[in-house]
């Protein structure tokens, strides 16, 4: 019998820094979504679409579920929270070398909710830095308070088990038609996905406050005779963060310019301008109207 074609929404649902966003990415075999060693990275929605001879998956990754401090974050929550609304599958994505924690428990009760209607499919990920056995004792634990219908062992960085997942999740899929046309693999605008490099890179550079303070809005890009000329400015919380991220005689932004322009060259396959500029938006995490300037916002449901 010849396969029907098959299509759906997977959700990648998780607390933070367990690998969501690496797993979209290795899904994809190209960059949607910004990673880094912290917490928190992932701010909005990521769709990447992974396309197969005979359907469509697409993947939507999130920002970790976590317990709240900033108006920013509990849009971050919110943003998480309904991303397990209109899936097909979900991904319940945890770190088998940490094990289980408070915020994990914060997962599993939003996924209560849904755990009679929509398959929850768990990823037992950074599987590379412990042994099954330690996994599957996590398994367990998940177990006796959410009910899962299948579980993988899996690595983002190795890629075990990435195959393995996808056709588990291809087993739930529903039969349906393409959303997507054959070379789009995200959603995302150009605009958004440049600052979001620039903002990885201030996630890996800098420390402690500074990442979780900044914001990035791309404010043009202009293609002219194979360059790509692109403005962006960078949102702090206060003056003395604009010190930091500027540095001394300029290095910080410097080298978080450069980095990110290296990359886009890459990405792009063109020469790259980018000028940077950093701005004060005094506790913008805190006041709805400048995190919906800086694009933080959903829309009344
Ligand atoms: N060793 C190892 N590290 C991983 C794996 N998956 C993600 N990471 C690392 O974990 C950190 C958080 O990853 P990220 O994808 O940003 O997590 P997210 O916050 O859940 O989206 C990064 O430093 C990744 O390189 C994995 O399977 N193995
Ligand atoms: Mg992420």
């Amino acid at each position: 019998m010849e396969e029907t074609y098959k299509s759906g929404f997977v959700s990648l649902i998780g607390k933070p820094n367990v690998g969501k966003s690496s797993i979209l990415n290795a899904l994809i075999g190209e960059k949607v979504a910004i990673i880094s060693d912290k917490p928190q990275t992932t701010r909005n929605r990521i769709l990447g679409v992974k396309h197969l001879p005979k359907g469509q998956i697409i993947f939507v990754d999130t920002p970790g579920i976590h317990f709240p401090k900033h108006k920013l974050n509990e849009y971050m929550v919110e943003t998480a929270v309904r991303a397990l609304k209109d899936m097909d599958v979900v991904v319940f994505v945890v770190d088998c070398k940490e094990g289980l924690t408070e915020e994990d428990t914060l997962v599993i009760e939003n996924l209560k909710v849904i755990e009679k209607k929509k398959p929850i499919i768990l990823a037992l990920n950074k599987i590379d830095l412990t042994t099954k056995e330690k996994a599957l004792n996590l398994k367990e634990e998940i177990e006796n308070s959410l009910k899962i219908k299948d579980f993988v062992f899996t690595s983002a960085v190795t890629g075990e088990g990435l195959k393995d997942l996808t056709e588990k999740i291809w087993e739930y899929l529903p039969e349906g038609v393409p959303f997507y046309p054959e070379d789009i693999i995200t959603d995302q605008p150009e605009s958004f996905f440049i600052a979001e490099i620039i903002r990885e890179k201030i996630f890996n550079l800098t420390r402690q406050e500074i990442p979780y303070s900044t914001a990035v809005i791309v404010e043009k890009i202009e293609n002219k005779n194979g360059l790509m000329v692109i403005d962006a400015y960078i949102f702090v919380e206060k003056s003395s963060q604009k010190g930091i991220i500027i540095g001394k005689e300029g290095r910080m932004l410097k080298k978080i310019g450069q980095f990110a322009r290296e990359e886009l060259e890459r990405i792009y396959n063109k020469k790259i301008y980018l000028n940077l500029w950093v701005k004060v938006k005094e506790k913008w995490r805190q006041k709805d109207g400048s995190l919906r300037e800086l694009g933080y916002y959903l829309k009344k449901e």
